[in-house]
Order: structure tokens, then C-alpha cells, then sequence
């Protein structure tokens, strides 16, 4: 009787593994992409890895292989964060690089997710964090300079993330600028769904949403020329809720998810870090936000700060809307 079972189970096991070959990707033979996650043992960077490994980040034939950097107390963690990679048998996953200091967790990486930062804490706003996490942006973009390709592409995802950013264009030398890019895609994602619920439609359905400014409670998101389901948004919406719901309520969405979790958006940040990332690598003729590098021609921005702005997407760069 219980071989019988067990020839059954296998026979499903069987089935099982071959609809899995099916789908499952055939990785290229093309060399496979260094990703660097710096904060690679806490909670945002748990999120983003096992997305970047199952297609998501560059598509389900591009090998990859994984940095894993974080402080020297966390390496037993990051360890632990290998061993469930290697249990995921990702097709994609060449190797997993575990480092605790920038120069080996950047050397030849092409794509940077900088998440590695100290989150905030229940009443404490993200400039709070500016002491301390500015100072790991130095040390960061010196070994960014050293060792890290000349085409890396960057965002920053650990708070304030636009001065982050600033620091470590500044200290990264010799990689372009316009290669270092701030996360604005969760505000901006927060505001669409916002907008979704309030006029019953799909996120889909939005388009031409713009965040403006820095990632904090000044930023402003933008529905002067957002459409859902090719009507103007600001028909289907009031004044109102505009001013006194929608834009406070990204404004300071984070703040509201520290108070209802106990702890800062995690998964909501990886996944939209891995949306910035796609559409920049893949293209999007979408609308997007990203916080980007002023020279003083856009829309009357001070040169020399790191701003979001709408923009598209196509052939590896940003283009301003
Ligand atoms: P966790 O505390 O869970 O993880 C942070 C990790 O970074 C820790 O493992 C820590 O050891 C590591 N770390 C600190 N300094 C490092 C360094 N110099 N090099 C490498 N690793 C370092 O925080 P988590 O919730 O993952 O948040 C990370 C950062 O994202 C915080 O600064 C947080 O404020 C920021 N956020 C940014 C958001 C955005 O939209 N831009 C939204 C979510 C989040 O608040």
C-alpha cells in the first residue's frame, strides 16, 4: 500500500518537475550580470533578491550573479541569506558573493541597489538619518570609484535618499552621473493606487503621474496631466481630496505604514526598486518618477541637487518628460 503511494507521489513529483522545465528559464549563454544589494541582510534587500533571481529584475534569460554587502556584524545573517538562495535553485543564479566591505561587494558590479542604511524609527522623519547614513555614501562611492564598472547603474534606496545619492555621484569618480538615481517609484506607486481606489479603476488605467521633489514629506505628487482610462484625472476627482487626502497621504505614507506595522515598508520599497530598475534596463514609455542629478536646465530646478522628475524610459537611459 505505501509503495503504491509512493510510486503515485512520484509519479506526480514527475509531472510536477516536468511542467516546472516547462516554464522554468533557459538561462543565455551570454556572461552573466554582477547585482550588488548593499543592507543585503535586512529587510527591504530580503525582498529585492529573491525577485532579481526569478526574472523580474533583467528577464528570464540573464544570468546573474549576486553581491550580498553588509556590515561585518551581519555576516553571519548574510550567510544565512545565501543558504536560502541556494535553496531557491534559481535557473538564473550563477553564484552569491558575500561581502563585508564595499571594495569586495562592488568589484565589477554592473547594477547597484543601495538599501544598506540605518530605517527609520516611529517619529522620526528621514532627514533624522542624514548624519549617519551620509557618511556610509563617502565610504560607499570612493569604492564604487575603485572598483565597480564604468557603466554600473545605481539607485539608492536607503534614506534621505536624494542626499544619499548626491554624496555618492559626488564620491563615485569616473561613472557617469546620470548612472546614480534616487527612488521616487514607491510615491509614485503609492499615488496611483491612491488614485485607483479613490475612482475605482485599475493602476493600469493611470497614466502620466509625475512625483516632484525629494524624498520626504515636501514631495508633491503631480495629476495636472494624469489621465485614468483616458479621461482627466482632476475631472474624475475633487479639490478636496486632492489638497486635504491624496497628497498628504503620499506625502507621508510612510510615516502611516511605521505606525500601523510597527516597522518601515519593506516589500512595498523592494518592489518598487525593482520596477525603477526594470523599466530603466528594459525601457518603458510609461510615465515613471526618479530622482536624478540637476544641471539647471529642467523646469527651473537649481542645478547640483538630486530631484524627481517624470520621466521615460528607453536604451539604458532616463529621457525627462
Ligand atoms: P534594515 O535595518 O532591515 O536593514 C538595513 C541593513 O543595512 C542592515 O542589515 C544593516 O546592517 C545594513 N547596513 C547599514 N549600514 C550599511 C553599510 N554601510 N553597508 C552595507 N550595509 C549596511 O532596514 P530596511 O528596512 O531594509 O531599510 C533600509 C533603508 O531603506 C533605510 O534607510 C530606510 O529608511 C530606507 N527606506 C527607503 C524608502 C524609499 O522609498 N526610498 C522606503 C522604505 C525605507 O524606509
Amino acid at each position: 500500500m505505501l509503495s503504491k503511494n509512493l510510486q503515485a507521489m512520484s509519479k506526480r513529483q514527475a509531472l510536477f518537475t516536468q511542467s516546472l522545465r516547462t516554464f522554468s528559464a533557459e538561462p543565455s549563454n551570454a556572461p552573466p550580470k554582477r547585482v550588488a544589494v548593499t543592507g543585503a541582510a535586512g529587510n527591504i534587500a530580503y525582498s529585492i533578491l529573491y525577485r532579481i533571481d526569478s526574472e523580474e529584475f533583467l528577464g528570464k534569460n540573464q544570468r546573474v550573479i549576486l553581491h550580498l554587502v553588509d556590515l561585518p556584524f551581519a555576516e553571519k545573517a548574510l550567510t544565512g541569506v545565501m543558504a536560502e538562495l541556494h535553496d531557491c535553485a534559481f535557473p538564473l543564479l550563477d553564484s552569491v558573493v558575500c561581502a563585508t566591505n564595499p571594495t569586495d561587494g562592488f568589484r565589477d558590479v554592473d547594477y547597484a541597489f543601495m538599501v544598506g542604511a540605518k530605517p527609520r524609527g516611529p517619529g522620526m522623519e528621514r532627514a533624522d538619518l542624514l548624519k549617519d547614513n551620509g557618511q556610509i555614501f563617502v565610504g560607499v562611492g570612493k569604492a564604487m570609484a575603485d572598483v565597480a564598472k564604468r557603466d554600473c547603474k545605481t539607485i539608492v534606496v536607503g534614506n534621505p535618499a536624494n542626499t544619499n545619492c548626491l554624496i555618492l555621484q559626488n564620491h563615485a569618480k569616473g561613472i557617469p552621473s546620470e548612472n546614480f538615481t534616487a527612488m521616487t517609484r514607491l510615491d509614485h506607486n503609492r499615488a496611483l493606487t491612491q488614485l485607483a481606489l479613490k475612482t475605482n479603476s485599475k493602476v493600469t488605467d493611470i497614466k502620466k503621474m509625475a512625483i516632484w521633489g525629494n524624498h520626504s514629506p515636501t514631495m508633491y505628487p503631480d495629476v495636472r496631466n494624469t489621465t485614468i482610462a483616458g479621461k482627466p484625472a482632476l475631472s474624475l476627482i475633487d479639490d478636496d481630496w486632492k489638497i486635504k487626502e491624496f497628497t498628504p497621504r503620499v506625502q507621508k505614507r510612510g510615516a502611516e505604514i511605521i505606525e500601523l506595522r510597527g516597522a518601515s515598508s519593506a516589500a512595498s520599497a523592494g518592489s518598487a526598486s525593482i520596477d525603477h530598475m526594470r523599466d530603466w534596463v528594459s525601457g518603458s514609455n510609461e510615465w515613471q518618477s526618479v530622482g536624478i542629478l540637476t544641471d539647471g536646465s529642467q523646469y527651473n530646478v537649481p542645478a547640483g541637487l538630486i530631484f524627481s522628475f517624470p520621466v521615460t524610459s528607453s536604451n539604458g537611459k532616463f529621457q525627462l518628460v
